[in-house]
């Protein structure tokens, strides 16, 4: 069983500080931003820490789809599904990420617009 990485998510994962948990199982946790861009907001990350998409590997493609399915039901949960709601993931410095622990934002509540800035 591993227990997160070297980041704030890591801290999350273990406990060690605080977040608005919403999903949790043996692999995956989803918990709501600190700084949410929608009225819903929450990320949904696996346990395990993988940097990004562009960093998993083959064997990882059972927690991936387990990230895509929680955030389903996360966003089911949050009563998003009628409306609709948005699932990204950014990579890297130009895909605009800041933690560098694998993440889906689940954001809804309001409607999106396309392209993203
Ligand atoms: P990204 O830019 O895609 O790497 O998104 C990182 C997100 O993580 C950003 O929307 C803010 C959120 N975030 C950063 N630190 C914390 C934290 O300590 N707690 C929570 N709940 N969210 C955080």
């Amino acid at each position: 069983m591993n227990h997160g990485g070297d980041t704030i998510f890591g801290k999350i994962i273990r406990k060690e500080i605080p977040a608005q948990i919403v999903y949790e199982t043996e692999r995956v946790l989803a918990f709501r931003d600190i700084n949410p861009v929608a009225p819903v907001h929450i990320l949904v990350i696996p346990k395990k820490p993988i940097e990004s998409v562009a960093t998993a590997v083959g064997t990882d493609a059972e927690v991936l789809g387990e990230l895509m399915l929680a955030a389903a039901e996360v966003a089911r949960g949050e009563g998003l599904e009628p409306g609709g709601y948005r699932v990204v993931t950014n990579i890297g410095t130009d895909g605009g990420q800041t933690v560098f622990h694998l993440h889906l934002h689940v954001i809804g509540g309001r409607p999106m617009s396309w392209p993203p800035g």
